[in-house]
């Protein structure tokens, strides 16, 4: 069975067939003088921010590893939003899907784990 819940159905009247046409010329083989197109809903994903809270005994430079190692950032950007979190309190580092984000909040928190640092991540619908 086909499940057509997901699209949207466009139905438009076309022009009756002139003499000498016969409706299998075109491919159709009913004559209902009716075209049905669907296309797909696209529906944009939700997008969520990875966060990073600020604590006291986390090393700067372990910070700007985690941002390098697992948000692609280059060393300057990485700098700067570990000085954002460590002057503000919390940081975006970056926006993802949810799968995506959930998967880049446990990285950070097993890194962290690993390390013995008490480095908090989470994230939040954008
Ligand atoms: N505040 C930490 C320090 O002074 C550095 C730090 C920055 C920790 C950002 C966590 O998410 C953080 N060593």
């Amino acid at each position: 069975m086909c499940d057509m819940s997901n699209v949207t159905r466009m139905t438009r009247r076309v022009p009756a067939l002139g003499p000498g046409k016969k409706d299998d010329e075109r491919g159709g083989g009913t004559n209902t003088g009716l075209i049905t197109k669907t296309r797909p809903k696209t529906k944009k994903p939700s997008l969520y921010r990875v966060l990073l809270l600020n604590d006291d005994y986390t090393p700067m430079e372990f910070v700007v590893w985690i941002l390098q190692r697992f948000f692609n950032k280059n060393q300057d950007d990485a700098l700067q939003i570990m000085l954002h979190v460590h002057q503000n309190g919390v940081g975006v580092c970056g926006v993802y899907s949810y799968e995506v984000a959930e998967s880049k909040v446990t990285e950070v928190l097993d890194a962290a784990r690993q390390n013995q640092h008490p480095l908090q991540c989470t994230m939040e619908k954008e």
